[in-house]
């Protein structure tokens, strides 16, 4: 597929992705949903990347899904384009590389989603972050009523989703919305040393895991342990990522995996 919206860029292991739709500060349409959608496939098909950043160009992350090509929609169209970008969002959390959110600007409505979708957040100083949709008649329809309230806990999510306040990076950090917060200029360059730092370590056992919290997370506890169990045994036995890791660290050398 040719993109028109996303722009990929690899800096060794790491894939950088911008959406570039600035002049409607990228808002997310259906050529975006199909090019995000092949984008993961096209990253998925690449073993040397081991991590993806997504971030936007210009003043927003994201500012929510694209109003103007929701306006005229009829009830099943909206379900429909709500599964959409559901679909494509899950598959961001369905990679077995990271998926890092850098956000440089307004991340609102289905761009909060989008941020949601991947598995932590940096954002500039500058950012700024809401579930808007009250103010427009209508609810999250990218899984931000069942993300957000998973990620910052039940009051602060429906106080958010319910006064469609926008707040800033410092609230964010707070609530654990994001995980690390920088000064614009060095965003993206802080974004790609946190990718490569990932990107140096076990990569079976980065993958093991994004695998094994996001599956457990969803399980009773004991499942989830056993889950965690298998998945430890796995990187074990000879020449294993495991064994590579633990006998570097006994001969005080850097692990070559
Ligand atoms: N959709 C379409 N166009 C948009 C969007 C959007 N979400 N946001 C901004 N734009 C456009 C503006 O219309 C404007 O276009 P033009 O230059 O042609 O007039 C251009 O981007 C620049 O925007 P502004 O002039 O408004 O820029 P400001 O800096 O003055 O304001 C804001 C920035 C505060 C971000 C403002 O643009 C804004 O409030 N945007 C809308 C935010 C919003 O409500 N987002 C939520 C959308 S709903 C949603 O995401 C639901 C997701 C689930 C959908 C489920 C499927 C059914």
């Amino acid at each position: 597929m040719d993109f028109e919206i996303l722009k990929l860029q690899i800096n060794e292991s790491i894939a950088l992705v911008t959406i570039s739709r600035p002049q409607a500060l990228n808002a997310l349409n259906t050529r975006f949903f199909n090019e995000m959608d092949a984008m993961v496939e096209k990253i998925n098909g690449m073993p040397e990347i081991k991590v993806m950043v997504i971030t936007g160009e210009g003043k927003a992350f994201v500012a929510g899904a694209d109003i103007a090509e929701m306006v005229n929609k009829n009830q099943q169209e909206g379900s429909e384009f709500s599964r959409l970008g559901q679909n494509t969002f899950r598959s961001l959390e369905l990679m077995e590389i990271p998926v890092i959110a850098a956000i440089n600007g307004f991340a609102l409505g289905g761009g909060l989603e989008l941020a949601m979708g991947c598995d932590f957040r940096v954002a500039s100083t500058k950012a700024k972050f809401g579930q808007p949709e009250v103010n427009l008649g209508l609810i999250p329809g990218y899984a931000g009523t069942q993300r957000l309230s998973r990620l910052v806990g039940m009051a602060d999510a429906l106080y958010l989703l319910m006064t469609a306040e926008m707040i800033g990076a410092e609230d964010a950090l707070r609530i654990g919305l994001v995980q690390k917060v920088f000064e614009p200029e060095i965003l993206m360059d802080e974004t790609i040393k946190i990718a490569k730092n990932i990107a140096s370590k076990g990569p079976k056992a980065v993958k093991l895991i994004k695998k094994v919290t996001r599956s457990g997370y969803h399980m009773e506890f004991e499942q989830g342990c056993d889950l965690e169990a298998t998945n430890f045994g796995s990187l074990f036995g000879k020449g294993n990522e495991g064994e590579i890791g633990m006998k570097a660290f006994l001969n005080k050398e850097r692990p070559k995996w």
